[in-house]
């Protein structure tokens, strides 16, 4: 079975949101075109879902800034601007992508005292999402991956799911994510690739 992980396309991460990656809105359409012909039999959506006083904000740490390194429950931690918070319409996914389309959504990022970038588990991999149970159950063995932000969120799930589905061919969809930064999004892919993921485009796919 062939699966497509769309990683946070939320308003949040959209131009307009609270944490907008640069351009994040343009993978919306190109999104929408792997739903509908990219020959997808499950498709599955992350979305970042933090309680207001998430341990990630910076808002939580008295004189830090957003974008400075801190510290959250020991551990280095990019302080960011709140964001995603739960009920609000920042955490809300895209208004134009095709929800009805989605079988599976996976919240992740509940927990105040760690951050989860990946879909798949906490940053400090203690505690699982149902991700990789439901991918499983769907015998999925390829899986392509896409989304916000290439840097951050759409990287660590990528490595996650190579790690935690092992036999699942991995493929990140480059033209259907964007990085928060550039040279970031340039790194990420590096160890991506250097992790054994496939770095393909839409066109490759939708041309299948
Ligand atoms: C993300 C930073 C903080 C992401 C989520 O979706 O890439 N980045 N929370
Ligand atoms: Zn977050």
């Amino acid at each position: 079975m062939k699966a497509l992980l769309l990683v946070d396309i939320q308003n949040g991460f959209c131009p307009g949101g609270n944490l907008p990656v640069p351009h994040g809105d343009e993978i919306v359409p190109v999104a929408n075109r792997l739903i509908a012909e990219g020959g997808y039999d499950v498709i599955v959506a992350s979305q970042d879902w933090h309680p207001a006083n998430h341990g990630s904000f910076a808002s939580q740490h008295p004189g830090k800034k957003p974008f400075e390194m801190g510290e959250l429950s020991g551990a280095p931690q990019v302080m960011w601007p709140d964001h995603c918070v739960q009920g609000t319409g920042d955490s809300e996914f895209h208004p134009d992508l095709d929800l009805d389309a989605i079988d599976y959504i996976q919240q992740k990022g509940e927990n105040p005292a760690v951050d989860s970038y990946s879909a798949f588990r906490d940053n400090d991999q203690a505690a699982l999402t149902g991700l990789a149970g439901y991918l499983k159950a769907q015998q999925v063995d390829e899986l392509d991956v896409c989304g916000l932000a290439t840097d951050y969120c759409v990287k660590f799930s990528a490595l996650d799911a190579v790690d935690m589905l092992p036999g699942v061919e991995v493929r990140f969809i480059e033209d259907a994510s964007r990085g928060i930064d550039p040279e970031g999004a340039k790194t990420a892919i590096k160890e991506m690739r250097a992790k054994g993921i496939g770095i393909v485009s839409s066109e490759a796919i939708l041309a299948d």
